[in-house]
């Protein structure tokens, strides 16, 4: 066999392979796909080019029965919307609270993402307390002129590899009572991030359980970038009002404030958030914090933008050091 002969066949082995590529990894879906069960779970659509080339210019999502909440992630550029739909019957919406408005659908619009670029839209999800479920998430991409429509679930015995266009997939952990990311075989621990924005990773965030209206969230926050930035703004639905606090010496008492013009974080530095130190503070706590629950915290850098993440509640005067940064976890 001539050396020609053997780089054309290569050639044409290679040329196939990227022939048969796109359908295989240009799906919208979401990631991380592997949840457990009733938990608040952070995922991100994820769009991997525009409809036959043209900017992608609208998102929307139907949020699957059986999810009580949900909380998009704000994209600067985009306007983010919840259509909420009305039940025949009440469900428990957590905590006990009985609710028939749970979230319909989700959208993002007005923004405009280039057709040879991918970007991610996030979604923190309370999911219903079913192992081994399957939510499929039909997704509607919009594009200048076209759309693709992103709803195909597979028939009982067909895989969603044979579809041309299979819905977003988020998969329910089963009842081995292990989490999801144990299945992976990844470990939970502290330098895992639990959330990235832009260059910033935020890693073992936790709130302590509290019975009060007052409550803190403790984090630590990376600077991977060659740039200083600065946490501005933390907001969640959990309580009325959300500041970022210092603690201060006065006198002979620590006293604790608003920070003036946000926590810095280096650029290549690390800023923790802990007890005595920086926090969030959520004020006016709608629910006393339970440990071993979870709720959205989003956090917005001035240079990386918004995150959501989900935070565990630890034990009351938990300290950064009692946990992994994964919930419920004792070690
Ligand atoms: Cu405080």
């Amino acid at each position: 066999m001539n050396r020609a002969f053997l780089a054309g066949a290569m050639l044409a082995t290679l040329a196939a392979a990227v022939a048969t590529q796109p359908s295989a990894r240009a799906h919208v879906v979401a990631d991380p796909a592997l949840a457990q069960p009733g938990s608040y779970f952070r995922t991100a659509l994820r769009v991997p080019h525009g409809c036959d080339g043209r900017p992608t210019t609208a998102l929307r999502v139907t949020i699957p029965d059986g999810v009580v909440s949900v909380t998009p992630q704000a994209k600067p550029g985009w306007q983010v919307a919840v259509a909420m739909r009305k039940l025949d019957r009440p469900v428990d919406a957590g905590h006990g609270r009985m609710t028939d408005m749970v979230p319909g659908e989700v959208s993002w619009t007005g923004g405009s993402l280039p057709g040879n670029l991918f970007d991610e839209f996030g979604l923190v999800l309370k999911l219903p307390a079913t192992p081994g479920a399957q939510l499929w998430l039909p997704v509607v991409q919009g594009c200048d002129g076209g759309e693709a429509r992103w709803e195909q679930i597979p028939a009982a015995g067909q895989s969603a590899h044979d579809l041309p266009r299979p819905a977003a997939l988020i998969r329910i952990a089963d009842s081995s009572g292990k989490p999801a990311m144990h299945q992976h075989g990844a470990q939970p621990s502290a330098t895992m991030p639990a959330a990235k924005a832009g260059d910033i990773a935020i890693e073992a965030p936790f709130a302590r359980a509290t019975p009060a209206r007052v409550g803190g969230v403790f984090l630590t926050l990376k600077n991977g970038g060659k740039a200083a930035d600065i946490l501005v703004r933390a907001a969640s639905p959990v309580a009325e009002h959300v500041e970022l606090h210092e603690h201060v010496k006065d006198g002979e008492a620590m006293r604790m404030r608003p920070v003036d013009g946000g926590i810095p974080v280096p650029a290549g530095g690390i800023t923790a958030l802990q007890p005595g130190g920086y926090h969030v503070m959520l004020i006016g706590l709608k629910q006393p914090l339970k440990e071993g629950s979870h709720f959205p915290l989003t956090l917005t850098f001035q240079k990386a933008g918004a995150v959501t993440l989900d935070i565990p509640v630890m034990k009351a005067g938990a300290m950064p050091d009692d946990h992994s940064g994964h919930s419920g976890h004792k070690h």
